[in-house]
């Protein structure tokens, strides 16, 4: 009894009804706090705005890219809180992604032909949405450094697919979303020959090409379809950032570009840099393209197939009135659409204004062929002054822009001012301006890029934190800062330091959209979010030797993986697929085996697998990574690999500590003592309206599974004292009580979980 209170804590003392009421009282006044640290009424006000108490839920959840790091950080707002990152093209132990065969799979299939990537730079999230507003099902990201698209599942945050892009050596204009996700935009950036054939530099005009690639999203299969998606042809000018038009401008995708002077660079041969030459003119080029157009256009057989890829070539895309361009101010950067669809705003990075074109203009303009000429690939150039509203003046080098909830109002980035800029679109006034810290790049309202912005917060992705935060070395992390705009004034609430890799982009999505997975159905792949085949039951495990091969299906619950010795020869293949059996929310397991490079993440329900040669002899100690339990250390195993040529071992091991009939009676009436403690905790359960929750019910499963198991050991225990094999008795005996600490363990967190969360008790 003594020792269970040990190990489930104090709170084995509530349960049978001795706990005592703690209560801690502050010395310090909310004053003296502001005195000793400080702190002003606008802290305290911005702290009031933004402290999430302990449980509390964020309004909105946040996925950024993690730029170099390959991944996407998942962060509430407005508490700023890290949640996850979900690894989308760089292998991460923790999740076991690029660990386990299901993961390295996608990464495989994702990558360039016989060249497996390990790493992406990420750019642009975006979420899927259904017309035009977001729904929480996918979320897609580009990889700017090696032109690729992942697909993530919301449902368990996991990336399931990476498709490679076919034709282009580089891109930066994706992923962008249509307003249903029929399709997932991706631009070039860097011209080179569609499909990766050499070409020296002096056959640029002729030979090097940009574009934009038209990945189609199947709903129903939840994956990219490669075979239906298409690429629209572009001059070599370096295409930049996209956005889809949406309501009145959808079927409509729009692309900046810069270095439309097609400049080559050469520094080594004494010619000007890139810099110099691409941005010697005063305009660039903004491409308009009727993608809805193009796609009939596609499926009516008119494409050119690239790498088995369907590209719709300029000539066609001119001629059949698919492709136009107008003219942008100076290295343009980004391109966005407004709410309502009728406007698109273009900034100009080494300039002061945005332009604002309106799309009903652009519509007219195209029908009246009102060209200004036509570019050298003979795409027509529409008029610049007969299709803007309006151009304003912001400031120095103006970026992104986002939308209000409340219509005409928008937000721009001014990087050099390192300021926000907040106006009204419509009539070309400015409102407001904060000043960030420091050279802002993107910046993001709540769901600010769809039909029905939420207003509320916006979110400042500044490139340098320079002084913001304790020094760290000379790498220092990025700033998000998170501003209030719920009032006519900006007000800036909280620094946010991101340590992984630089974010470009981030959007946000309210939180009740979001219906994630608490556990797998039993048995599943996550990768795939289908049945995996090597799934097997409790009780079920087996070792399968074939030529050369050994596949082991085994299991992990608290507090053992079974099996736990696995002999193999030295050069075998050696597969681990393991099966969580758990279903309490959070209890995870881990498999690593020393030194193999082996760790999978084995969440509720999941199945995974390691496949690895055991090209080395010796012995291997595998065991769980995630603490899971009070006996997770112990939860271990051994890798036995004998030397090539080898016989197989007797499977004789030696035996530890010994014990006598005094242990095994003492363990024997702790055991029935514990049973009271397990008793009163199930009393107190099947007292409450446990089965209106879930989690309960699953942890209640979990719990009765582990009790179930007791019957077995119990008798066992039973059989080796009456023959006196005390050793046997004891340890039996003790396999007993670990399953019910285990029942108690899972009982008491059940019981928390129901007083935390209201739960009454019947009369
Ligand atoms: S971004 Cu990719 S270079 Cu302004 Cu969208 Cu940072
Ligand atoms: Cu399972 Cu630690």
């Amino acid at each position: 009894m003594k020792s269970l209170k040990r190990i489930l804590g104090a709170s084995t003392a509530a349960i049978i009804g001795f706990g005592a009421a703690g209560a801690a009282y502050s010395a310090e006044s909310l004053d003296d706090v502001m005195k000793r640290r400080g702190l002003s009424q606008k802290d305290l006000l911005a702290a009031a705005k933004t402290y999430t108490p302990t449980g509390g839920r964020d309004e909105f959840v946040a996925f950024s890219s993690g730029g170099q790091s390959g991944q996407v950080i998942v962060y509430g707002i407005p508490s700023m809180r890290i949640l996850k990152y979900v690894s989308a093209f760089t292998p991460e132990p923790w999740q076991g992604f690029g660990f386990d065969d299901e993961s390295k799979k996608i990464l495989e299939e994702g990558s360039p032909k016989g060249n497996v990537l390990t790493w992406g730079d990420t750019h642009h999230p975006a979420i899927s949405e259904t017309n035009g507003e977001y729904d929480g099902e996918w979320l897609f990201i580009n990889d700017k450094a090696n032109p690729r698209i992942a697909v993530i599942n919301l449902h368990d945050f996991e990336t399931q697919q990476i498709v490679a892009n076919p034709v282009f050596q580089s891109e930066h204009g994706g992923a962008f979303v249509t307003p249903n996700t029929d399709y997932v935009l991706e631009a070039a950036q860097y011209a080179a020959p569609l499909g990766g054939e050499y070409a020296p530099l002096s056959e640029f005009n002729e030979k090097y090409r940009g574009g934009v690639t038209y990945w189609k999203f199947d709903r129903e299969a939840g994956r990219i379809d490669p075979s239906k998606s298409f690429t629209v042809e572009m001059p070599p000018y370096s295409q930049d950032l996209s956005d889809a038009g949406k309501l009145v401008s959808d079927g409509w995708s729009f692309t900046n570009s810069f270095c439309s002077e097609r400049y080559v660079g050469g520094i080594e041969s004494g010619r000007p840099p890139f810099e110099a030459g691409c941005s010697a003119n005063d305009t660039d080029f903004l491409h308009i393209v009727n993608w809805k157009k193009a796609a009939e256009l596609i499926a009516a057989g008119k494409g050119k197939e690239i790498n088995g890829h369907q590209v719709l070539t300029m000539d066609v895309a001119v001629a059949e009135g698919v492709l136009f361009l107008a003219p942008e101010v100076k290295s343009p950067h980004g391109v966005d659409v407004t709410p309502d669809g009728k406007f698109l705003i273009v900034s100009g990075k080494l300039d002061t204004q945005v332009t604002v074109y309106s799309f009903e203009k652009l519509q007219q303009a195209i029908k009246d062929k009102k060209y200004a000429g036509e570019d050298p690939y003979g795409i027509p150039i529409l008029d610049l002054e007969s299709v803007i509203h309006k151009q304003i003046d912001l400031g120095l080098g103006p970026l992104h822009t986002q939308f209000d909830s409340t219509p005409c109002i928008a937000y721009t980035s001014l990087y050099v001012d390192s300021q926000v800029a907040k106006y009204n679109y419509c009539e070309g006034k400015i409102l407001d301006k904060v000043s960030v810290h420091y050279n802002i790049g993107h910046l993001m309202t709540m769901e600010g890029d769809t039909v029905a912005p939420k207003g509320k917060y916006l979110v400042a992705l500044n490139k340098l934190a320079i002084d913001r935060f304790n020094p760290v070395g000379p790498l220092h992390p990025q700033n998000h800062q998170l501003i209030d705009i719920g009032n006519s004034k900006m007000e800036l609430l909280y620094d946010m330091p991101i340590p992984l890799g630089e974010p470009h982009y981030v959007v946000a999505i309210s939180a009740d959209k979001l219906k994630p997975l608490v556990r797998y159905k039993y048995g599943t792949n996550s990768r795939t979010g289908k049945r995996h085949e090597a799934a097997v039951r409790p009780g079920r495990e087996k070792i399968v030797r074939t030529d050369g091969r050994v596949d082991i299906y085994g299991t992990a619950i608290r507090s053992h993986l079974t099996p736990e010795i696995v002999e193999v020869e030295q050069g075998d293949v050696v597969s681990f697929h393991f099966t969580n059996a758990e279903r309490a929310e959070d209890e995870t397991h881990g498999f690593a085996v020393d030194t193999y490079n082996v760790n999978l993440s084995l969440e509720p329900g999941k199945t995974a697998s390691a496949t690895f040669t055991a090209d080395r002899a010796g012995v291997f100690p595998y065991f769980c990574t995630e603490f899971c339990s009070a006996l997770h250390l112990e939860m271990q195993g051994y890798l036995i690999v004998r030397p090539k040529g080898t016989k197989a071992g007797s499977g004789e091991v030696s035996v530890g500590t010994t014990y006598t009939k005094a242990d095994y009676d003492k363990q024997y009436k702790t055991n029935l003592q514990t049973q009271q403690v397990i008793d009163s905790v199930v009393a107190y359960i099947v007292s409450t309206n446990f089965k209106d929750f879930d989690n309960v019910v699953a942890l209640v499963e979990d719990a009765t599974d582990q009790l179930g198991r007791i019957e077995e050991v119990k008798k066992k225990a039973e059989e080796a004292a009456a023959k006196e094999d005390w050793n046997n008795a004891m340890l039996w005996a003790n396999q007993w009580w670990q399953f019910q600490v285990k029942a108690a363990d899972i009982g008491l967190r059940a019981k928390t979980y129901l007083e935390e969360h209201g739960a009454v008790v019947k009369k």
